[in-house]
């Protein structure tokens, strides 16, 4: 079986609590349930990580390289920040698909440009929690897995 991981940055633990005009209701316990759930469907293995420390990233995504067939990945703040980030995904041969609830580019400036988006296959933006489906549906589909 093809295996995912989805990997989110900062302050993503506290969906579902603050800020929900912008990011949603969900909780990320919330889209993990869906994600694990919509794997089964589409015959594919979910890892799903969340960290607040930049370097905890880089390691999972270094640690991808031998395990995981794609990479999607909400880096958060760090999208707009950490080229360490961006290192990592370059060294990672996969497929890997950025996702953002919201939709960056509408928003203040400085959300606007993203280090990540330099080596995303795919970028998802403003879709809220539903953008981790259609980044799913987009890996099984370049896959094959189903
Ligand atoms: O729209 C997205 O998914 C973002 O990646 C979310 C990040 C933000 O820094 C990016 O510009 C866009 C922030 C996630 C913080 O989530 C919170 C949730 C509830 C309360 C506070 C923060």
């Amino acid at each position: 079986m093809k295996k995912i991981l989805i990997v989110n940055g900062p302050n993503l633990n506290l969906l579902g609590t603050r800020e929900t005009a912008i990011y949603g209701e969900l909780t990320l316990a919330d889209i993990e349930n869906n994600c694990q759930k919509l794997g089964q469907e589409l015959k594919l293995e979910i890892e799903f990580l969340q960290s607040n420390y930049e370097g905890q990233l880089v390691d999972w995504i270094q640690q991808a390289r031998n395990d995981a067939d794609g990479i999607i990945i909400n880096p958060a703040a760090y999208t707009h920040t950490s080229i360490a980030i961006l290192d990592a995904l370059k060294a990672y041969d996969g497929l890997v698909a950025e996702v953002h609830l919201s939709d960056i580019k509408q928003r203040e400036s400085f959300r606007h440009h993203s280090y990540v988006s330099l080596r995303a296959d795919k970028v998802i933006c403003g879709l809220g929690a539903e953008g981790y489906e259609v980044a799913m549906r987009y890996m099984a589909e370049q896959l094959g897995s189903l």
